[in-house]
C-alpha cells in the first residue's frame, strides 16, 4: 500500500495535505475521537470545547485545557510532521491545511501551513481585542481565577475555533488551495468535523485525486481513490524511503 501512496505523490503536480489530530498523537498529544485515548472518552465536548461552554464556565474551561496546552507547548514534531516538511522542501507538497492547533507543522519546518481551527499560541480578549501569548497568560493566571483581560476585564479566549464558532479567513485560503490542487493527501483525521470535511468533497468535485491514511475508517473513505488504515509513523517512514526524501537537515 505504501508503494501506491508513493505513486500517488509522484503522479501529482499540485499536492495539498489535510491533517488532523492523528498526526500529533505520536507527539504525545491526544486526539478527540480515538476510542480509549481520545479526549472525548473522558470529557464532554460541549462543556470544554464549545463557545457556549467557555462563556458559561471559563474557569472550568482553562482547568481542563491548562495541562493539555502545557503538553502541546513542550511537544516535539512526529515522524509524519517531519516527512511532510521534507515533501514541501523537495517541491512535492504545495500546502498543508491543518485542523490542529498545536503549531507542530511549523515546528517541523513546514512553511505553507493553513491553520483552519486557529492556534493555541495566541489568546484574545473577547471584549476589547487585547492580545496575549497563551503560555504567559496561563502562567500568570491563578488555577481558579477568572481568565480576565488586564486592560478591560473581558474574557480572554485562546485563538482556537470552538464548536459553535465560525471559521475565519483561513477557510477561504484553504478552499483556494484545494481549488488549485490536483491531489489531496488526508492524514490522521476522522473527517467528522465540518466544514473542514467538506474540503475533501470539494476536492473530489473539482476532479482532484484523494488519498486517506488513518488508523480507523473515516467518514469519507468512500470518496477516496486510495485508503490506507494504518499507523501514520510506519506509512510516512515508508513513503520517505520510497520517495528517497533523504534525511532532515
Ligand atoms: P479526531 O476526530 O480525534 O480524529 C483523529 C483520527 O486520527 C482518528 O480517526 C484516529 O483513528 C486517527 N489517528 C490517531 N492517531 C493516529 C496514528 N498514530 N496513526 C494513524 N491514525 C491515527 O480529530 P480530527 O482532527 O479529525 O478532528 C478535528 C478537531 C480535533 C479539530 O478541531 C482539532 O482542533 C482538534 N484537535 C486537535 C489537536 C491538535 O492540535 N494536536 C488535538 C486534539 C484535537
Amino acid at each position: 500500500m505504501t508503494r501506491e501512496l508513493a505513486a500517488f505523490v509522484r503522479a501529482s503536480r499540485a499536492l495539498v495535505a489535510l491533517t488532523g489530530a492523528g498526526v500529533s498523537t505520536e507527539s504525545g498529544i491526544p486526539d478527540f475521537r480515538s476510542p480509549a485515548s481520545g479526549l472525548w472518552a473522558s470529557a464532554d465536548p460541549m462543556r470544554v470545547a464549545s463557545i457556549d461552554g467557555f462563556r458559561d464556565d471559563p474557569v472550568g474551561f482553562y482547568a481542563f485545557w491548562r495541562s493539555h496546552f502545557r503538553g502541546i507547548a513542550s511537544a516535539a514534531p512526529s515522524g509524519a510532521h517531519r516527512v511532510l516538511a521534507r515533501l514541501e522542501r523537495r517541491g512535492l507538497l504545495r500546502a498543508i491545511i491543518t485542523q490542529n492547533i498545536d503549531g507542530l507543522h511549523q515546528k517541523a519546518g513546514s512553511r505553507a501551513t493553513i491553520e483552519v481551527h486557529g492556534s493555541f499560541h495566541g489568546a484574545r480578549c473577547l471584549r476589547c481585542g487585547a492580545r496575549y501569548a497563551t503560555e504567559t497568560f496561563l502562567a500568570e493566571l491563578g488555577p481558579r481565577a477568572r481568565p480576565e483581560c488586564l486592560a478591560c476585564g473581558g474574557l480572554v479566549k485562546p485563538d482556537v475555533v470552538l464548536f459553535g464558532e465560525l471559521l475565519g479567513e483561513a477557510l477561504a485560503v484553504a478552499e483556494r488551495a484545494i481549488d488549485d490542487a490536483d491531489a489531496l493527501l488526508v492524514l490522521g483525521t476522522s473527517l467528522a468535523v465540518w466544514p473542514v470535511a467538506g474540503l475533501v468533497e470539494r476536492a473530489v468535485e473539482r476532479g482532484a485525486r484523494v488519498a486517506i491514511v488513518n488508523r480507523e475508517p473515516t467518514a469519507l473513505d468512500r470518496d477516496a481513490d486510495l485508503v490506507i488504515h494504518a499507523e501514520l509513523a510506519s506509512v510516512m517512514d515508508a513513503l520517505a524511503v520510497d520517495l528517497a526524501l533523504g534525511r532532515d537537515p
